[in-house]
């Protein structure tokens, strides 16, 4: 995979945080089981989780990168000259063609994501077909501070943190994160896709398909749990659940046990009850004025918020 011009990329790796065997058992030692879900997205989850954004059920997706195709020609008076796009969580960086697409102005591009294969296959493709854009790929788990690749250093910064990622943190973590994203260095504009609340049944088969993909995805951390660490789940004796906390405004993802069982994790022993659950993920719902609140609070300013017709997602441009 070689680039026309022979370019060279070089990836810069920071701190990707805790280790996966220390998360899990504190995480399974606790009262109230949890997993993060950042542990989702290992090579069998990603691609799952590729395939869950194929789903009719699974609206975010396609809503959102029809938001941007729409837009993103708007987002160029938000675009200073040579600025350096810095994507959060770029994963295989489809949505950021769109972008790229209509902002020529653009000098550099930083990926950033806590998977180095994702990583640096993306940042090829990329650079191969925008040959005079700057790749600089950085592996970092950007939920901490993580320093920008030299080369950006003094550019001109615009943010771009799509996919509604922002509903897996709590709120508070949400608007901590968008705080210490405002304190970058010459961050002009930032970018940011989030889910919008809606009626329930929608929001249910958008988590629990009927094809099953989704229930697989958050099964396959059990999986994994057994490849990596030396576990013994029986992974056929939990399934998938998807619930709406109204009260929070989020999707839950859990995983129930079927029975009263007991597992072993790099030698420890996590007993489980019948129905009792492991919460995986937490996927919250704003309504805009909601958003802005807390964007205002981590001391952003609403320039442009853009939805579908249905209502379903929404794009908000904060500088
Ligand atoms: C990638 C976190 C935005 O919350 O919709 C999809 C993950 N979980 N189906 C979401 C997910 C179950 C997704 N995010």
């Amino acid at each position: 995979s070689g680039h026309p011009r022979g370019k060279k990329i070089s990836t810069q790796t920071g701190d990707v945080g805790e280790d996966f065997a220390a998360s899990i058992l504190s995480g399974l030692t606790t009262p109230r089981k949890t997993i993060e879900a950042k542990w989702l997205y290992d090579a069998e989850g990603s691609a799952l989780f590729d395939q869950i954004t194929e789903l009719e059920e699974y609206y975010p997706t396609r809503t959102e990168t029809a938001i941007l195709s729409n837009e993103a020609h708007r987002l160029a008076a938000h675009v200073p000259e040579g600025a350096a796009l810095v994507e959060l969580g770029s994963g295989s960086s489809v949505k950021t063609r769109l972008l790229l697409d209509a902002l020529p102005s653009l000098g550099a591009y930083v990926p950033v994501d806590i998977s180095v294969t994702h990583l640096e296959a993306a940042a090829e493709r990329l650079a191969a077909d925008y040959v005079s854009l700057d790749v600089h790929p950085v592996v970092a788990d950007f939920t901490s501070a993580f320093a920008m690749p030299q080369a950006v250093e003094s550019a001109p910064k615009v943010l771009f943190f799509p996919g509604s990622t922002i509903g897996n943190f709590e709120i508070d973590e949400a608007a901590e994160l968008m705080a210490r994203l405002r304190k970058i260095e010459d961050v002009d504009t930032f970018v940011i896709g989030f889910d919008l609340v809606k009626e329930r049944k929608t929001l249910l088969r958008a988590y629990d398909d009927s094809d099953g993909v989704t229930a697989r995805f958050n099964l396959n951390l059990l999986s994994r749990i057994n490849r990596e660490l030396e576990a013994d789940f029986d992974v056929s004796a939990f399934t998938h659940q998807a619930c709406w906390n109204e009260d929070r405004s989020r999707i839950e993802m859990h995983l129930v046990s079927s029975s009263d069982q007991s597992v072993t994790i790099a030698g420890e022993t996590v007993r489980f009850s019948e129905g009792e659950t492991i919460h995986t993920e937490n996927s919250h719902k704003y309504t805009p004025e909601r958003f802005e609140d807390i964007a205002n609070e981590a001391g952003w300013s609403l320039a442009e918020l853009w939805m579908d017709e249905n209502n379903h997602f929404a794009v908000a441009v904060l500088t």
